[in-house]
């Protein structure tokens, strides 16, 4: 058994494979500020291809890739409607409040879902009094409900509801092509209806760096000024595209390993005692489960750690596994029997 530890902090801990190195090191390179990097330009139109937009620009992160769309559909003193454990409102360190003086306001999220009754019902009619609603983010996969997939016909839902009141829409596709793959559907499916997104290639798709937001084009250059205006104008950031390249070229398919791992943890990790966890709900790489055993969540984690298995906590009683490129069947099984030897000792000595 190797001493490696089994990293399921997340995805983002994925290293570029040989052929990213390879082409980072060959990439042809220009000053993208001017528009002058054709690795950039490239990895800029397949994106807008995979995604069915018209344009798109290379971001430095989900993170900014987020707060620059968010920024390019609204005005200072708008509200924009989130779900309640979206990404953008829990982990983006408020920079829709802080950078775009917007406010946010939540809506329910339930398996990633928003309910479009309550989405219409969160936005304001025209009143002097009011902030005007000028924005609702989606967020697919989801990552707080367990990588949880919506399927078009759920993203049209919402969309349509947003699109009669003259408000856009922007998706948060940090793991866009794990719902694809997960639903078996090309990722334009999933985006037609939405005004812009944001996908990472720097997560299950192992890139190094970077995400990619797409749109219209008149969208996308208003885009690229608060880019440069949040430091994200990068240079000869070709080096960065050129392993964006060869993510979305080969690394889009081997995703179904990554789900059908996690769904194996999911299977092994249910039956233990103190675990509480639906495994049918595990669609895709991220596994979330509940610890009702004494130990809690943070002791499981040092629990588990001291057996070689790095993971995230979640809440109090909460873990977060995910797996990705680099995880194997092996690692799921030593991750299993770690979490096994912990819980059971647990339990053995609650006795
Ligand atoms: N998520 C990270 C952490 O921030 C929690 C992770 O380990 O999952 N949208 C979604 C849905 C995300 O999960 C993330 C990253 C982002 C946006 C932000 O992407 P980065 O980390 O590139 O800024």
């Amino acid at each position: 058994m190797s001493d490696r530890a089994v990293d399921l902090r997340s995805d983002t801990v994925t290293l570029p494979t040989p052929e990213m190195r390879r082409a980072m090191a060959n990439a042809e390179l220009g000053d993208d500020v001017f528009g002058e990097d054709p690795t950039v330009n490239r990895l800029e139109e397949l994106a807008a291809e995979r995604t069915g937009k018209e344009a798109a620009v290379l971001v430095t992160s989900g993170t900014q890739g987020n707060l620059v769309g968010v920024l390019s559909h609204t005005q200072r003193g708008d509200e924009v409607i989130v779900g309640d454990q979206a990404h953008i409102f829990h982990y983006e360190v408020a920079g829709c409040a802080v950078v775009g003086a917007l406010q946010l306001r939540t809506v329910h999220n339930v398996d990633g879902m928003l309910d479009p009754a309550e989405v219409e019902a969160a936005i304001r009619p025209p009143n002097v009094h009011h902030p005007r609603t000028s924005l609702v983010c989606l967020e697919n996969t989801h990552n707080r409900n367990g990588g949880a997939v919506l399927d078009s016909a759920q993203i049209h839902a919402v969309a349509a509801v947003a699109h009669r009141h003259g408000v856009s829409v922007h998706l948060d596709g940090a793991r866009i092509f794990n719902a694809a793959v997960a639903l078996g559907v090309e990722v334009h499916t999933l985006t037609a209806e939405v005004d812009s997104v944001t996908f990472c290639l720097s997560k299950g798709l192992a890139a190094p760096v970077g995400s990619v937001l797409c749109g219209r084009k008149d969208y996308i250059e208003t885009a690229r000024k608060y880019r440069k205006m949040l430091g994200g104008g990068m240079r000869q950031a070709g080096v960065i595209a050129a392993a964006g390249i060869v993510a979305l070229n080969t690394m889009v398919d081997r995703l179904v390993e990554d789900h059908e791992n996690a769904r194996l943890l999911a299977e092994g990790l249910a039956d233990l005692p103190g675990i509480v966890l639906d495994p049918k709900k595990v669609r895709t790489n991220i596994v979330i489960f509940d610890v009702t055993a004494p130990i809690g969540a943070a002791g499981l984690l040092m629990a588990l750690k001291e057996r070689g298995v790095l993971c995230t906590v979640a809440g109090p009683e909460r873990i977060r596994m995910v797996t990705h490129y680099g995880i194997v069947r092996e690692d799921i099984e030593r991750a299993i029997l770690a979490a096994r030897d912990v819980l059971v000792g647990v339990a053995v000595s609650a006795r």
